[in-house]
């Protein structure tokens, strides 16, 4: 490894991905000598690592567009309603050479360390590859979903076939035909996944730990026709997602479920569960998320829809989720999900009943039953949000360690800073969002916010340790109607073994995240310190 002379830079992003690629771009028009460090070798994040066959998107493609260019706006055209992984990674190329961000973005650069210097109030790093740079803000755009998570299974390194994690899939195409294999784990990225192995393969057995309340994504083509008009609307779809408590173009029906009789409601479900992407959650009634018995009742409909699309009873009983409700873990979206369990070369295996015991060199043995696979795809998930970050080793002040301060549990004020570790600003996901959305309003709020220490002759800022704890206290309290479940959840910490449980999201909603935004910079950066 060559260590290569410092850069000397106003600020540093980690992570060329979504959110990455407009920070960039926000402070370079601010006049900032600014770079991305990405540990990849090519920008994407997200759209870069998961390559896996079915990735696609679950938020209609033009609302999870950037907003910020017209003319990229008008020149793009989307060609489905939820693009698959190759466009994405197309558009965000695209991006990258349109604004000319390539020249300040550094790829193969993992960041090893992040060493903040008292004397200058700036940070030191450097990255896996010898790359050095010494910068007064450091962003850490390192995604919500990207810090990998492969279980502990014993015997997981003696597998003796071709073993993959979604979100590491090789860029080569890898050939199933002929060969038996098994997928562990049906969340998103699972349900997306199985299908489309399942045409292909010899023979695939999916090892199901907890069952998900799958929701058709209703994906269709767009014509040139349709663009058009879809182009003719953006300010009212970007208008709408900020109204929307998710940012997505899907409002609630202000109604509750016991304001209609039993024939409206069914009626008022099948025409949701007949629209595309999350209609069928974000555009329910307006108490399905915080009513428990309005809750179980869509239930037992989106159970109900489950049995009508599986052949064998039995293996649809398994499929269908009866430990938590509806919206209490991440709904994954599924095109023909539930119909490849009718195929003659797809097992399914319930691994809540039946645990994994180990990984075999030539498969997986469960308390009563071995497996003999050629490929095994762990769908596993990640360490959501601060994964990332505490892969890194990142020193505040008194040289602390991010992870020692966060050993109780992760905290930040606005999900965006933590007291003792100054010019720092995270951007991780701070809430459950259609996710340019609120990737744009994070950047933006973080380059309004340097601009503005410029201006007033500002070295430093950091989360005021007393609004970190009041906004930890007011984003928990947020969540006490809220239905939540005691299964496994990576938005909560709890798919993580060890890692402390904590909420992660800011449920109030990404509308009320704007006015809070907007609020704390209209009054100075309330709740930071500035110096
Ligand atoms: O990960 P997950 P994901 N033994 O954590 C199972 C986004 N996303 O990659 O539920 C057996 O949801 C685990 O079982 P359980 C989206 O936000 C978006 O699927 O813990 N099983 C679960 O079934 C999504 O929510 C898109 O009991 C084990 C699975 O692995 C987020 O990414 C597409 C196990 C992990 O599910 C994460 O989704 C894909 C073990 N030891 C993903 N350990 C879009 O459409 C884990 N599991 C945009």
């Amino acid at each position: 490894m060559t260590r290569t002379p410092v850069e000397e830079l106003d600020a540093l992003v980690i992570g060329a991905g979504v959110t990455g690629l407009y920070q960039l771009y926000c402070l370079l028009q601010i006049g900032l000598d600014a770079r991305i460090y990405e540990a990849g070798d090519a920008i994407g994040g997200t759209w870069y690592w998961n390559r896996y066959p079915g990735a696609r998107l679950d938020s209609e493609s033009w609302s999870y567009a950037y907003s910020f260019s017209e003319e990229l706006l008008r020149d793009w055209n989307w060609t489905e309603s939820f693009v698959g992984q190759p466009e994405l990674e197309r558009y965000l190329n695209h991006v990258a050479d349109r604004f000319e961000l390539r020249p300040q973005i550094r790829l193969g650069a993992r960041v090893r360390s992040a060493i903040f210097d008292e004397a200058t109030n700036r940070w030191q790093v450097e990255t896996e590859d010898g790359r050095r740079a010494s910068t007064r803000f450091l962003i850490a755009a390192t995604g919500l979903l990207s810090a990998h998570h492969l279980p502990d299974i014993p015997g997981i390194e003696s597998f003796q076939g071709e073993s993959f994690h979604t979100s590491r899939w090789p860029h080569d195409p890898v050939n199933f035909t002929g060969k038996r294999v098994g997928v562990i784990g049906t969340g998103s990225t699972g349900v997306q996944i199985i299908p489309e192995v399942a045409k292909e393969c010899a023979h695939l057995t999916v090892f199901q730990r907890t069952p998900n309340y799958c929701s058709p994504l209703g994906n269709s083509p767009i014509t040139p026709e349709q663009m058009d008009e879809i182009k003719a609307t953006y300010p009212e779809v970007f208008a709408t997602c900020r109204q929307n408590v998710g940012g997505f173009i899907h409002d609630p029906d202000p109604r509750s479920t016991f304001d209609v009789t039993a024939e409206e409601r069914e009626a008022f479900y099948e025409d949701v569960w007949g629209q595309p992407g999350f209609a069928k959650w974000f555009g329910n009634f307006s108490d399905l998320m915080t009513n428990r018995e309005a809750n179980e009742i869509y239930c037992e409909f989106v159970r109900r829809k489950i049995r009508e699309r599986v052949n064998d009873p039995e293996v649809a009983d398994k499929l269908c989720p009866k430990n938590h409700h509806y919206g209490a873990k991440r709904i994954p979206l599924e095109t023909r999900y539930y119909e490849t369990y009718n195929r003659d070369n797809v097992l399914l295996v319930d691994v809540g009943e039946d645990p994994i015991e180990r990984i075999t060199p030539t498969g997986l043995k469960t308390g009563s039953a071995s497996y003999e696979l050629d490929v095994l795809i762990y769908a596993t998930g990640f360490d959501a949000a601060t994964g990332e970050v505490t892969r890194m080793d990142i020193r505040g002040v008194g040289g602390r360690p991010i992870q020692e301060h966060w050993a109780d549990g992760a905290t930040m004020y606005m999900g965006l800073g933590t007291a003792g570790f100054p010019n720092l600003f995270f951007e991780n996901g701070a809430l459950f969002c259609n996710f340019t959305r609120c990737a744009e309003a994070s950047a933006e709020f973080v380059s309004g916010c340097i601009d503005y220490m410029r201006e007033h002759g500002f070295e430093r800022i950091e989360a005021d340790p007393e609004a970190e704890e009041r906004w930890v206290e007011h984003a928990e309290s947020l969540t006490v109607n809220r239905l939540t479940s005691d299964v496994t959840n990576w938005a909560d910490g709890t798919n993580i073994p060890g890692k402390p449980k904590g909420a992660i999201f800011y449920s109030a909603g990404f509308n009320a995240y704007l006015k809070v935004c907007e609020e704390v910079a209209a009054k100075g950066y309330e709740g930071f310190r500035l110096e």
